[in-house]
């Protein structure tokens, strides 16, 4: 396995595809989609574009389907939800699809879309991911981060390196065997550096800046838990986990 780690979309390659795609949005979408699978949602469909959005979900009855959708981290008018991990109850997503478009995360996931294997992860389910990853062992795996409008993050990034740290750890495999770039090594000595105050991390990271701004304080208390879902977000169809 080689594990490549690009901060942004835009940084992300466009001539090559690799087995495995992994889109990371620490803060908050891809915590978002791995809380309303974890909880019963029929399935998460994201989109960049908010007409599209309302387009397609219109096709789908109303009572099975949630729209959620963030802009500069506040909540779209007219979407039952914003982007807030803490408001998809069982209760509210058991069994509806979850039609979604954020600024940076969803962005993300559509830069990687076509990968024959594309994945969610966030530090809540980044066990279930590398527990799929080392029984799968795609030969080639791209760690994508959602930054934020195009500049790097360190939630994403310090998740990027938990990843990458927990495979390094499992496999009998050195750092540099394992290393596809540069990034990769950094990601692992922020990991290795915050691992135990990852909430501090979010205190000094933009985004986390921002959100606690908006007064998100327990989206970044959920968001900076490690291991504490099982569950792996894997997409099915184009844009649908
Ligand atoms: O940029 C994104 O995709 C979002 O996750 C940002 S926010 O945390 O919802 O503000």
């Amino acid at each position: 396995m080689k594990i490549f780690v690009y901060h942004t979309p835009e940084l992300t390659p466009t001539e090559a595809t690799p087995e495995c795609a992994i889109a990371v949005d620490v803060l908050r979408a891809t915590s978002t989609i791995a809380t309303v699978l974890a909880a019963g949602g029929e399935a998460v469909q994201v989109f960049s574009d908010l007409d599209q959005l309302m387009a397609v979900s219109e096709q789908w009855p109303a009572e099975k389907r949630l729209r959620a959708g963030e802009r500069g981290g506040a909540k779209v008018s007219g979407f039952e939800l914003g982007n807030s991990p803490l408001d998809c109850t069982a209760e509210l997503v058991q069994g509806r699809r979850l039609f979604i478009s954020t600024t940076n995360g969803t962005r993300a996931l559509q830069r990687i879309q076509q990968a024959p294997i594309v994945l969610a992860a966030a530090l809540i389910n980044r066990s279930a991911v590398v527990k799929f990853l080392l029984e799968k062992q795609p030969e080639t795996i791209w760690i994508v981060g959602s930054g934020w409008e195009g500049s790097f993050s360190l939630e994403d990034t310090v998740c990027a390196g938990a990843i990458a740290h927990s495979i390094w750890q499992q496999t009998d495999s050195s750092l540099e065997e394992i290393a596809g770039n540069d990034e990769v090594t950094s990601a692992i000595a922020l990991y290795s550096q915050w691992q135990n105050d990852l909430l501090g991390l979010f205190h000094q990271a933009s985004h986390g800046k921002r959100l606690l701004r908006l007064e998100c304080l327990e989206d970044l208390k959920y968001c900076s838990q490690t291991d504490i879902l099982d569950v792996l977000p894997m997409q099915h169809e184009a844009g649908v986990l």
